[in-house]
């Protein structure tokens, strides 16, 4: 049996969390259009008869702009620490700049060798592949270069395969039916911030937090799930609750639908906006939110 870890890099948007989820056929991480999705590690785990290997996806390496964004980019740098193998994630459809030149600086000074994945080549031209693998053997030394399609699928099992090769016979760090260690209040809360990153815009998807408070079996029978929605302005809880709730109403069904999918039974779901100015530079907070466990 081999087995060991793998670390998702890359700055936001990239599609780490894409790639995650496609690896392990099920919805892990949550994903969206805008960067900055993911605030967490997150594990997932893959086991088949030869090989067990643990993939963490971490949030996008960026300027932090405040406490939160420093906690989530420390998240990032410390995973590559830990690994013995890393994928780092490029979206291979935007020009290359001064955000990658930093990941990629930061990640050569790693020990694990670096798989470079040029994600998102379903974008692209055969034509345009082959350019973007040229310019990028230039920038560095890099154990593998996969062009791959997180959301297609395309290349990924490829990608599987190859990284077993670098993986030494260990043990299993989990049971072999376990996919995530994430607690289920963690999943919850991540759904119903995806929801809200799906359906609101601008400054607001960064400024929410989701918080379950309270998850139990009510006297129906069924589960009550009561969240906190943290909005770090007034204006803000007014678009998150929307005309006569209407904006509430729609998050709550569509975090509804996925809740119970993913824990088999019918869900009571209630949801509270509060306001908590400025929470994403507040220690205390970040704290009582899950931001703060290195
Ligand atoms: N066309 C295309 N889009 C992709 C692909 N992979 C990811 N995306 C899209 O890119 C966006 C970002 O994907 P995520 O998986 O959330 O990216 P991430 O790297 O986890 O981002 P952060 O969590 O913000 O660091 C989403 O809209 C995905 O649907 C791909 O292979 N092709
Ligand atoms: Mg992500």
């Amino acid at each position: 049996m081999k087995s060991g870890f793998v670390a998702m890099l890359g700055r936001p948007n990239a599609g780490k969390s894409t790639l995650l989820n496609q690896i392990l056929d099920r919805k892990i991480a949550i994903v969206s259009d805008k960067p900055q999705t993911t605030r967490n590690r997150i594990t997932g785990i893959y086991t088949d008869d030869e090989v067990q290997i643990v993939f963490v996806d971490t949030p996008g390496i960026h300027k932090p702009k405040h406490k939160l964004g420093e906690y989530m980019v420390d998240t990032a740098e410390k995973t590559a620490d830990d690994v013995d193998v890393i994928y780092y994630l490029v979206d291979a459809s935007v020009p290359f700049g001064k955000g990658e030149q930093y990941v990629l600086d930061q990640l050569k000074t790693s020990a694990a060798p670096i798989f470079l994945l040029l994600n998102k080549v379903d974008k692209l031209s055969p034509e345009e592949i082959g350019k973007v693998i040229l310019s990028w053997q230039e920038r560095g030394e890099f154990a593998e270069i996969f062009p791959l399609s997180a959301l297609k699928g395309d290349n990924v099992s490829e990608l599987v395969k190859v990284t077993e090769k670098y993986l030494e016979e260990g043990p299993m760090y989990y049971p072999p039916d376990a996919v995530t260690d994430q607690p289920v209040e963690i999943v919850i809360s991540e759904l119903i911030r995806e929801k809200i990153l799906e359906l609101t815009h601008d400054e607001v998807p960064h400024s929410i937090a989701v918080f379950v408070e309270n998850m139990e079996r009510s006297e129906t029978g069924k589960m009550q799930i009561d969240a906190c929605i943290y909005v770090e302005r007034s204006s803000q809880k007014g678009i998150i609750i929307g005309k006569n709730g209407a904006m509430l109403k729609k998050i709550g069904t569509f975090a509804r639908k996925d809740i119970e999918y993913l824990i088999g039974e019918k869900v009571n779901l209630k949801l509270w906006v509060k306001v908590r100015e400025d929470w994403r530079n507040k220690q205390q907070i970040l704290a009582n939110l899950g931001y703060n466990e290195l």
